[in-house]
């Protein structure tokens, strides 16, 4: 079998690169874990002065994690799917904390947890083919690998609007979300690649890294149309789900129409529970939103529409999944709360 993901030492940069093509880079648990042990070793490797992150060319950066694996250990495996988990908020939180340089060259789709490896570092670029997208409502699941702590640092309800759709962000919106730090044109991404591995990064690496970047980025083009609508920021500051669908409803707008028929095919619990989380995760730290994540996902492990939702996008593929509870006024608050209360040992590293 040819490694999923793949590991080489160039000068002073320590190279992580995806190579499972097929399945559009989505994280097994194998790559979790190696990973992990090779950033560990990186870390306190004085020879290595900073990471890039990158995958095999193709469409995707990474399409999250292996969530048929998961479908599959799912209903008879819970100690082997909650390792899953436990392994994958660790990598994010290791990430956010490392304390060299982590360069992610996103060249292409990145969602769920593609976004865990790549958007907590210090460094995430993005190309033209960078497409954002966290869509765990749409299979009855939710943002989880810390995305929380994310979406709430974007401007105004962006980040509600992003977690409760699915909705994709480009680029040039994801960088005025603050989502990335810089855009970098595909083409240009290997000399960027280049000028880092020539850099002599032993001092002021940050910055250093910085100036590298900044030589490749591209200027801001005036003319890219964004889908930042400013509807978003009335719709989506409503307090409840049932209220941001009135609200897009009375907008009377084929953008609105267009959005609140996308939330009409999301899983009503899964909606419910993610605005929740999202509204509880304002000023928490990226540690509290995992282990907040941690706590949620075990519920959602133990429920019915993340199987469902699984089935009917992924595996079946009729794109008809059947929600329980299956509409949005039969999602009570007390079953909302109930994602939030832990039911495994808490996450060890706060
Ligand atoms: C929502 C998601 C995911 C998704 C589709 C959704 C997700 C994910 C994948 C995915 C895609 C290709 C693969 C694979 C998984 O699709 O998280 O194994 O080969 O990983 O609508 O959250």
């Amino acid at each position: 079998m040819t490694d999923e993901v793949l590991f080489n030492q160039e000068g002073s940069l320590g190279v992580i690169t995806l190579n499972r093509p097929g399945a559009l880079n989505a994280l097994t648990l194998n790559m979790i874990l190696s990973i992990q042990r090779q950033l560990s070793l990186w870390k306190d490797d004085a020879a290595i002065h900073a990471v890039v992150v990158r995958a095999v060319p193709g469409s995707a950066f990474c399409a999250g994690g292996d969530i048929r694996s998961l479908y599959f250990s799912g209903q008879v495996n819970d100690a082997e799917q909650m390792q899953f988990f436990w392994h994958e908020y660790r990598l994010n939180h290791f990430i956010h904390h490392f304390d060299k340089p982590y360069i992610a060259l996103i060249d292409g789709i990145v969602m769920g947890g593609g976004v865990g490896i790549s958007m907590h570092g210090s460094h995430p670029i993005a190309s033209e083919r960078f497409v954002f997208a966290m869509p765990e409502t749409g299979i009855g699941f939710f943002p989880d690998i810390g995305a929380s702590y994310l979406l709430t640092r974007c401007p105004g309800s962006l980040g509600v609007y992003l977690g409760l759709t699915g909705n994709r962000l480009s680029s040039h919106d994801a960088m005025k979300a603050g989502l990335v730090k810089k855009i970098i044109s595909s083409e240009q991404m290997p000399a960027l690649y280049d000028a880092l591995m020539n850099e002599d990064l032993s001092t002021d690496a940050i910055q250093r890294v910085n100036r590298c970047v900044q030589a490749f980025a591209s200027t801001s083009s005036t003319d890219e149309v964004s889908q930042i609508k400013p509807l978003i920021d009335v719709c989506f500051a409503h307090p409840t789900v049932e209220m941001i669908r009135g609200s897009l409803q009375s907008a009377n707008t084929v953008w609105a129409e267009a959005v609140d028929n996308t939330l009409a095919q999301k899983s009503p619990l899964s909606l419910k529970v993610t605005l929740a989380q999202l509204q509880k995760a304002r000023g928490l730290s990226l540690a509290q939103c995992l282990q907040m994540d941690y706590d949620m996902v075990s519920h959602f492990m133990h429920g019915h529409d993340f199987y469902e939702g699984v089935r009917a996008l992924l595996i079946d593929k009729d794109k008809n999944p059947q929600w329980h509870p299956a509409r949005l006024d039969l999602v009570s608050e007390q079953m909302v709360q109930k994602y939030f209360e832990r039911s495994h040992p808490g996450v060890e590293w706060i």
